[in-house]
């Protein structure tokens, strides 16, 4: 078996709270060099949240998501909903690239972690990190105006089992909420910094069902600047979120029902002008 590197390195569990693991220096300077070198070659894309045949209930508007992203494993489009079972299981996960040998390699140890971590029950029968939300941080720049949007509102990641994330770049400031009536403040459980090369790793009920999680802000102070992925946006900060899709959930683009592939077809084609893959997934072939 692989060493558990992060342990070993820093001797250390966070203290008194099972199912929520730091490692503030989970990356080597060399895998952190080479994983950037990667997220330099991404071409994100900037997704609205609703489409043709998933438009805006009443009372609401269609909206440009806060950030651009990129999948792997398995895409989950914005205005598919995303996967959320019990229910939300068809048509939500359309099969994507496949992790680069950097990321591949960090997800076995991510793995053999969480196991030594976490208690048999808080990892399903065939739990492994499938699936990869890239997400991009930073400010909208628009008519020379820069807006800093590098920030998400409080949710759930519903994948069953451990979420595992990997931050580089600016650090951001994560908390875990608890959600409260409306219109009063959300109380908060816990709250830390995610640094530059950290590895965040949470299980369990008390912090996958119960607690809702947030990133409030992220920092300008460290000068971290990514190239630029999308026009009119600059990116500061790079989180890598990975989950678990059960794979009979993952569906190629093919498979997906007439109204689904006519609202993702336009994104499929613009990610396969950077990316074969999609051009192939497109193709059927
Ligand atoms: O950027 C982060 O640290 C958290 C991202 C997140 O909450 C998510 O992708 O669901």
């Amino acid at each position: 078996m692989r060493p558990l590197r992060s342990l070993r390195r820093n001797q250390r569990r966070s203290p008194g709270s099972y199912g929520l693991h730091y490692d503030p220096a989970f990356l080597s300077p060399g895998d952190r060099e080479e994983l950037c070198a990667w997220i330099e070659t991404l071409h994100p894309l900037w997704e609205q949240r609703f489409s043709k045949n998933n438009p805006p209930p009443p009372g609401r508007e269609q909206r440009q998501l806060l950030r651009p992203v990129y999948w792997l494993g398995n895409w989950q489009f914005a205005c598919l909903d995303y996967y959320r079972p019990p229910h939300g299981l068809i048509d939500r996960c359309v099969r994507a690239q496949p992790f680069p040998t950097v990321l591949a390699r960090l997800v076995a140890e991510i793995e053999d972690l969480a196991r030594e971590l976490f208690k048999p029950q808080d990892v399903p029968q065939g739990w492994h990190l499938n699936t990869c939300l890239v997400n991009f941080y930073g400010s909208r720049v628009e008519s020379g105006k820069r807006e800093d949007v590098a920030r998400v509102g409080e949710h759930k990641d519903f994948e069953p089992g451990p979420v595992a994330s990997i931050s580089v770049g600016e650090r951001a400031f994560f908390q875990f909420v608890q959600s409260t009536r409306p219109g009063e403040r959300d109380a908060v459980v816990v709250q830390q910094w995610l640094d530059d090369g950290s590895l965040q790793l949470f299980a369990g009920d008390r912090f996958k069902k119960h607690l809702f999680h947030r990133v409030q802000r992220v920092d300008k102070r460290g000068g971290h600047a990514f190239a630029k992925h999308v026009e009119g946006f600059e990116t500061r900060r790079v989180n890598l979120t990975l989950r678990y899709v059960p794979d009979e959930h993952v569906i190629p683009f093919r498979k997906l029902g007439p109204k689904a592939q006519e609202d993702v077809r336009g994104y499929m084609q613009e990610l396969a002008k950077h990316a074969p893959f999609f051009g192939r997934e497109l193709e059927g072939t």
